[in-house]
């Protein structure tokens, strides 16, 4: 039943999209790293467009998983480091693109199962002014996550920059 209230949902979604930009913040190109084995915990990465004012990024959920943190992973000498972040903050007109390997990214604590590659799920991000946004995140391959990007051509949501 809820999959199809989804389904409801991203119709409307794309319709609106499609018209006018009644969303403050766009998330396109959601992937997630399919897991290996018992792996309890997963990683997304997405691209976020603040097209509204300043706006931060409060909490995540997803049927996939029983939490969602958001991530940040720097290096501390030789070694990368991880960790959750209360909050991320999204200046106006900020565009942030997740990339595996550095930086931040959306933790899907606690899997309720492996992700394999082709899986897609929901995953809704909550915005102190945007409010809840959902989007779709496609599991891909992801082993190699270093240089020339061999990842699927996933078009999606793709939308080329209408700077205005
Ligand atoms: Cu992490």
């Amino acid at each position: 039943m809820s999959k199809i209230l989804w389904r409801a949902c991203l119709l409307c979604l794309l319709s609106v999209m499609g018209t006018a930009q009644a969303q403050s913040v766009v998330i396109n190109k959601a992937v997630a790293r399919a897991t290996v084995g018992k792996m309890p915990n997963g990683a997304a990465f997405l691209q976020i467009e603040n097209k509204g004012p300043d706006d931060v990024l409060l909490s995540g959920s997803s049927p996939a998983s029983s939490r969602i943190e958001i991530h940040t992973m720097t290096m501390e000498g030789d070694v990368m480091k991880m960790r959750a972040l209360d909050q991320l903050e999204l200046k106006a007109g900020q565009r942030l693109e997740m990339k595996p390997g550095a930086g931040i990214h959306i933790m899907l604590m606690g899997l309720k199962k492996p992700l394999a590659v082709g899986d897609k799920f929901p995953l809704t991000l909550n915005f102190r002014q945007a409010g809840k946004i959902e989007t779709t995140v496609d599991v891909v391959d992801m082993k190699m996550p270093m240089k020339k990007g061999e990842m699927h051509e996933h078009h999606g949501q793709h939308h080329k920059g209408n700077s205005d």
